[in-house]
């Protein structure tokens, strides 16, 4: 690979294997034969955090004497995966580290199996901000990514008899190497109490006496960009109690009640929550949002900013850019610092707030987009909610100017809503502020200024743009499929890690057959490693080297896996009873991957209906290992890798209008999967790229269901008069898969989708039986299939976030990437 090695020139296998034996004895305190799995990781990985940290240093440097424009990225989530392998990548360490260890007779494989992955997020908008830092790295861009270090991830998700049943993802159990603590940075965090009028200082200043704080104690990660020596700063904020515990209650006895104080301030960074589109209305996730929020801009005001910096500067120095609506508070947050610390007046902290939050919306479901009842918001940050109220005084003003009249209008752009309870409208505080607007892919941008956000569309066009999601290469190409990179960079170079749209000069190989049987075989032996990854998992098997059909994501009724599970039983009902003959049906294997909200009933309900159906299926002797049902517990970043390049098959199956764009999908197509979607979210922009023949859509577009959803739409009308998909429902109610059991999560799901059928999968059912049909057709012609394959390779460079990254600096941000070899 062509790029300069910056770390394999400096260093040498000799180099590195005294550094990792040094590593294991002093750092480990281990000798080399009796160290465990978990040293020798240790030592590996300490060992690559070395190479990085000279880069990490100068970059920090150069970013304080540059004072370039920074783009802050403000995310509750950061779903980061393994690192140990990406940082290796990153540091043209990969060749060197196995070698040397290979010459200490250890397997590196062993070694990376051994990292638990930070789970630090739900879903796409956890994975999208991990796939934008290591973007931003590698286009060289200044830039600092602010989150949570949650002591637990995500939830480890297990089956006890097909249920899903949480258990804590204590990811931090075995040591955590990439992280650097800096306690004595500390940021204090306030809470609570009351406002009064301040003595002294700006007109409308006000002095806030909160009535509890905490400490937020930095974490710092290494964000090593491809081969070209700039380590950006990942800062993950950790809840301290200032007070440890009281000493004399301790002394009298009572422990509980001694470090009741340090239970409750440090439960602010404990868990994350497992929910991505409702808010719960906790009042614990209110003081993360604030919490992390606040640590992050008193960091970059004063340990990124040079003493004195005037903030009237602020604009060319930094935009936050504020990662759906969990950072909003930030905004109030600015304004407080600004008019009740700094002593300016309220338009010129407005004009200056203005200018440097940019928002991005993730979401078309309208109950996904938080609101704060005012009642907790007061309670936990008083003087917020008043500088709240002054913007959106500020703000209806505006409105009742623009639209004389139109109180109705008014109201709905309000950003407090009095209806059910009066609440704050995170996202149109986010609206008001923001400089910019985006959505994250084309459909979802449009439909966001037509319908979710229209009035303020309409008022502020120019503030709305879009920028499609992407997905980094490195580690979703290069690190997770080492045969197709292989292959690719053979045909053309290994320019395309970092350029992705190279990968169209794979084109013409799509008509070459040498180079499609080699596809072929990539595609089969990563069956072979998905193969060996689920057997270990909990013994699921595969239906031989059949079609691998991926559905994962997270479970949501709008995602619609209970589509996917009405097709499948749907064949196997045909199978039998008689309708299709069994030698008629591809060998596929079902691979479902997805955790529900635990407290998400209806998902909860449909993890446990696609593991009955799973358990009947596979255990059909009769079926002779056709189908298969893999429902492998606790889908993670580290199975993905592993699942997409193994993929033959990828479902992107949600009503068109509700998925905002989806990340799975481009990930699976730039793999060599063929899709089979909705006209939803990014898959529209998938099918233009990849074309019509390579793609198989059906169902509904989006105004085709909004107009069914507006006529009246009767699930029961779907469930008469189709009589297959008839069957297959009453199969499912008749107990056949839950042992005679017609009573649970199987009349549940029955009634829900014969009776309310909110997205509408039985409306869909028929046009997405046919498009299984035609992929049947279409798997049968392998040759045919693996040329579609090759095609959606080559068309999908344009899913990589560095060009999504590109495209927030060309159109939101305004910061110039910084070559520190330059
Ligand atoms: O933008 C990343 C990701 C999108 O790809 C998904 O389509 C979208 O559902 C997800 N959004 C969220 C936030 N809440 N909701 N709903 O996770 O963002």
């Amino acid at each position: 690979e062509n790029t300069p090695p910056v770390a394999a020139r400096e260093h040498t296998v000799e180099s590195f294997t005294r550094e990792f034996l040094r590593e294991l004895n002093f750092s480990q305190g281990v000798d080399l034969d009796r160290a465990s799995d978990n040293d020798k990781y240790l030592a590996l990985a300490k060992t690559v955090r070395h190479y990085l940290m000279t880069r990490w240093l100068e970059t920090l440097r150069n970013q304080y004497t540059d004072q370039a424009k920074t783009v802050a990225y403000l995310s509750a989530e950061f779903l980061l995966g393994p690192q140990l392998e990406n940082s290796m990548l990153a540091a043209n360490l990969d060749s060197i580290a196995a070698e040397s260890l290979r010459g200490l007779g250890i397997d590196i494989e062993e070694l990376r199996g051994v990292e638990i992955e930070p789970g630090l997020g739900n879903g796409g908008l956890g994975r999208l901000a991990a796939c934008f830092i290591d973007s931003l790295a590698t286009l060289n861009v200044p830039s600092i990514g602010y989150g949570i270090r949650y002591e637990y991830g995500i939830f480890r998700q297990t089956f006890v008899d097909g249920k899903q049943v949480e258990k804590p993802d204590d990811w931090l159990r075995l040591g955590s190497p990439w992280e650097i603590a800096h306690p004595e940075n500390a940021v204090e965090v306030h809470f609570g109490g009351h406002t009064k009028k301040a003595h002294g200082g700006a007109e409308g200043a006000r002095a806030w006496l909160p009535d509890w704080h905490v400490m937020a104690v930095p974490y710092n990660y290494m964000v090593p960009g491809y081969r070209n020596g700039r380590v950006n700063t990942l800062r993950l904020w950790s809840a301290k109690a200032t007070r440890a515990f009281d000493l004399q209650i301790f002394n009298e006895g009572d422990y509980e009640e001694a470090v009741r104080a340090q239970t409750f301030a440090e439960n602010i960074s404990k868990v994350i929550y497992p929910e991505d589109s409702t808010p719960q209305g906790k009042e614990l996730r209110l003081q993360q949002q604030y919490f992390f929020v606040a640590a992050s801009l008193r960091d970059f005001l004063t340990n990124v900013l040079p003493p004195d910096y005037p903030l009237e500067n602020l604009p060319n120095r930094v935009t936050w850019q504020l990662n759906d609506t969990h950072p909003v508070i930030a905004v109030p947050e600015l304004m407080r610092i600004l008019i009740d610390e700094r002593g300016w007046d309220w338009d010129k902290a407005w004009g200056i707030t203005q200018q440097v939050f940019a928002y991005t919306c993730h979401t078309l479901l309208p109950e996904a987009l938080e609101v704060w009842p005012t009642d907790l918001l007061g309670k936990l940050l008083p003087r917020h909610l008043e500088i709240i109220y002054q913007i959106n005084d500020e703000f209806v003003d505006q409105v009742r100017a623009a639209y004389p009249g139109d109180e109705l209008r008014v109201r709905r752009m309000s950003i407090v809503a009095e209806h059910p309870v009066r609440a704050v409208r995170m996202a149109h505080l986010a609206t008001v502020a923001g400089f910019k607007v985006n959505g994250v892919a084309a459909l979802h941008s449009k439909l966001l200024a037509e319908k979710l956000l229209v009035d303020f569309a309409q008022m502020w066009p120019e503030k709305f743009t879009n920028v499609t999601n992407g997905i980094t290469p490195r580690r979703f190409v290069r690190l997770s499929n080492p045969g197709l990179s292989g292959l690719i960079t053979e045909a053309i170079g290994d320019g395309w890690i970092t350029d992705l749209d190279q990968l169209s000069r794979l084109e013409p190989l799509a008509d070459d057959a040498e180079f499609r049987r080699r596809f072929r075989e990539i595609k089969s032996s990563n069956k072979v490693r998905l193969a060996g990854v689920l057997a270990k998992r909990g013994d699921i098997e595969l239906a031989g080297d059949g079609m691998v059909d991926a559905m994962v994501k997270r479970l949501h009724e709008y995602k619609r896996q209970s589509l996917k599970l009405l097709h499948i039983v749907s064949v196997y009902e045909g199978i039998c009873s008689g309708r299709i003959p069994l030698d008629s049906v591809t060998p596929r294997t079902f691979v479902f991957g997805a955790k529900a909200a635990p407290g998400y009933v209806r998902a909860k309900e449909t993890i446990e209906l696609i593991n009955a159906v799973g358990r009947t299926i596979n255990a059909d002797a009769s079926l002779k290992g056709r189908l298969k049902v893999a429902f492998p517990a606790n889908y993670n970043v580290t199975l993905a890798e592993v699942l997409i390049p193994a993929a033959d098959l990828s479902e992107q199956i949600s009503l068109a209008g509700k998925e905002a764009s989806g990340t799975g999908n481009m990930k699976f197509a730039l793999n060599g999967a063929l899709t089979i979607g909705t006209d939803d979210g990014a898959n529209v922009e998938i099918r233009k790229l990849v074309g019509d023949e390579n793609f198989f859509l059906f169902g509904m577009d989006e105004p085709a269901a909004a107009a069914l959803q507006a006529s009246g739409y009767h699930p029961d009308e779907f469930y008469e008069s189709d009589a297959d998909l008839k069957a297959a429902l009453d199969m499912i109610a008749s107990g056949a898969f839950t042992g005679g059991d017609q009573g649970g999560a199987v009349t549940s799901i029955f009634a829900d989708l014969t009776e309310h059928d909110r997205f509408m999968a039985l409306a869909d059912f028929r046009s997405y039986l046919d498009a299984q049909a035609k992929v049947e057709a279409a798997y049968a012609d392998q040759d045919a299939w693996s040329r579609s394959a090759v095609l959606n390779v080559a068309r999908s460079g344009f899913f990589s976030s560095d060009r999504s990254i590109r495209d927030y600096l060309d159109r939101i941000w305004k910061a110039k990437p910084i070559d520190q070899n330059a």
